[in-house]
């Protein structure tokens, strides 16, 4: 045995992460990238101090009560941890710790992607073209929305929605958000502050989800929600598909009152509800917010810093429990 710590890593990362796992690490990596079910995690866990999971892997309560005694932390590649039932792990002594600010610019680069496919109806185009049912140029045909001008609401001004806020700016939106708490004049550059979700919707022509996924934002976007938005409004998802309640969602976009949806995120990945496939007004992506290169490079090696940390019995930089 090497005398190296014991690293489980539940997917194939990029190779220059995976390099500097192999350098440092007795590393157990997944080289044929499926997904783990619980049974194998806790199973490739017996020996290991540490396992970077990624969000497929989900570490409920039941799993994180099951993993052997010789795991002390949880380091994810991944800024939201909706994955991983943090109180078991705090209960178990296991730290666990995420990878924020490095996928913020890259998530935001595909909420304005979403925003922009949604409004100008990326996805009817993008068919017409590939299946060759592009039958004329018509003044009247494929008549999207324009965003310049318009109001961009945003439920979360943390990291990804303070840059998104700066990137809409460019399309001269108006800003309006809603935060927990307000941010300061500085981080606001003029945004609108709204301190409920009811005063925010109505102001919202296009409206942008950048809140984690939690018990209490379960479901946040519901039918009465939806309700108060104005009519037409395009809804962009990069949060979590928990956030909304598909019911409702499908629904509104069913019946026009919703003109679009931009999502990349969604309840129950990759089986996602069907009914969003048969829509015309949905511009999908399946969940590569931050799939660059050079940000899965930088959420790999935030998460070997933190791994460092770990293993050096210093506090490590993202620690979260
Ligand atoms: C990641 C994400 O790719 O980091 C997150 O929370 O949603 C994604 O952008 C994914 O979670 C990696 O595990």
């Amino acid at each position: 045995m090497s005398g190296k710590a014991v690293v489980l890593v539940t997917r194939k990362l990029p190779d220059a992460v995976e390099l500097r796992l192999a350098r440092d690490y007795d590393a157990r990596f997944n080289v044929a990238d499926t997904v783990y079910s619980s049974d194998e995690i806790v199973r490739l866990s017996e020996g290991a101090e540490v396992i970077i999971p990624c969000h497929t892997e989900k570490l409920t309560a039941e799993v994180i009560g099951r993993l052997p005694d010789t795991v002390r932390a949880i380091c994810s590649f991944s800024v939201g941890v909706d994955h991983i039932d943090l109180d078991a792990a705090r209960q178990r002594g296991i730290l666990v710790t995420n990878t924020p600010e490095v996928l913020n610019d890259a998530t935001a680069e595909i909420s304005m992607l979403l925003m922009l496919g949604a409004a100008r109806r990326a996805y009817e185009g993008e068919r017409q073209i590939r299946t060759d049912t592009w039958a004329d140029w018509g003044a009247v045909a494929q008549l999207g929305s324009q965003i310049t001008g318009k109001r961009l609401g945003i439920i979360g001004m943390g990291r990804v929605g303070q840059i998104m806020a700066r990137r809409a700016r460019g399309f001269d939106m108006e800003i309006h958000y809603y935060n927990r708490s307000r941010l300061s004049p500085e981080l606001e550059a003029g945004a609108i502050y709204h301190d409920s979700l009811e005063q925010l919707l109505p102001q919202s022509d296009v409206l942008s989800l950048h809140c984690p996924a939690t018990p209490e934002s379960h479901h946040l976007l519901n039918l009465n929600r939806i309700a108060l938005l104005p009519d037409g409004a395009i809804v962009v998802n990069t949060a979590r598909g928990a956030v909304v309640d598909d019911d409702a969602l499908i629904s509104a976009l069913r019946s026009g009152k919703l003109s679009a949806a931009g999502l990349d995120v969604f309840n129950n990945e990759p089986n996602i509800d069907p009914r969003y496939r048969e829509l015309k007004n949905t511009f999908l992506l399946p969940h590569i917010g931050s799939a660059t290169r050079e940000t899965r490079d930088a959420m790999g090696f935030r998460a070997l810093d933190n791994v460092d940390a770990i293993i050096a019995g210093d506090e490590p930089r993202d620690r979260l429990v």
